[in-house]
């Protein structure tokens, strides 16, 4: 199977001045294709490598699976997160969830913003929920790949690569986290939620 790169759920300014049209054309079109490419040569590589029986690189392209793979499906999720009519706060379950587990809409969103700004280096700030307690959690990855859990489900991701915001923002990764709070797209962060 090929992977291919989606297409935009929305043109790039949609969700200007939050977020600029020029860094979603970059974020996009360069860097989320970069990855799509980059997965689907991990996966030949490897079919090949099981064909000729040759593993001699297996930890090289088991990195570039991880690395490319997880870039490619959390940006699939980070654009559905985000929307023109974004914002506000979310309802239903997700709502009494996120409740539950942080006290209040404004202490989850504290806590969003402020691990996404401790993130060292390039990476993301994750909303997920556990497959095994159904319980929230806020989690950061370095990179896309490391300090995960296995067993969470991403429902809200936020980009925190400077590619993100660094043309608009510049160092300024906390007013880029409080901006992307005006984007996101709770309805698709509901659906992702299993109540
Ligand atoms: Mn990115």
């Amino acid at each position: 199977m090929t992977h291919e790169l989606p297409p935009l759920p929305y043109d790039y300014e949609a969700l200007e001045p939050h977020i600029d049209a020029q860094t979603m054309k970059l974020h996009h079109d360069i860097h989320h294709a970069g990855y799509v490419k980059g997965l689907n040569n991990a996966e030949e590589k490897l079919a090949a490598a099981r064909e000729s029986g040759d593993f001699g690189l297996v930890k090289h392209w088991e990195r570039e699976l991880a690395f490319h793979g997880a870039g490619h499906f959390l940006h699939c999720v980070f654009w559905e997160n985000m929307g023109p009519d974004g914002g506000g706060q979310p309802e239903g379950a997700l709502a009494d969830a996120i409740t539950a587990r942080f006290g209040s809409f404004d202490a989850f969103a504290a806590q969003f913003k402020a691990a996404g700004g401790a993130v060292e280096g390039s990476g993301w700030v994750i909303l997920a929920q556990n497959n095994e307690t159904g319980a929230l959690d806020i989690l950061t990855a370095e990179k896309h790949q490391n300090l995960t859990q296995w067993v969470n489900t991403p429902l809200l991701v936020c980009d925190v690569w400077e590619h993100a915001y660094y043309l608009k923002y510049q160092n300024k990764r906390p007013d880029y986290l409080s901006a992307f709070m005006n984007v996101i797209n709770w309805k698709d962060v509901a659906k992702r939620f299993k109540s």
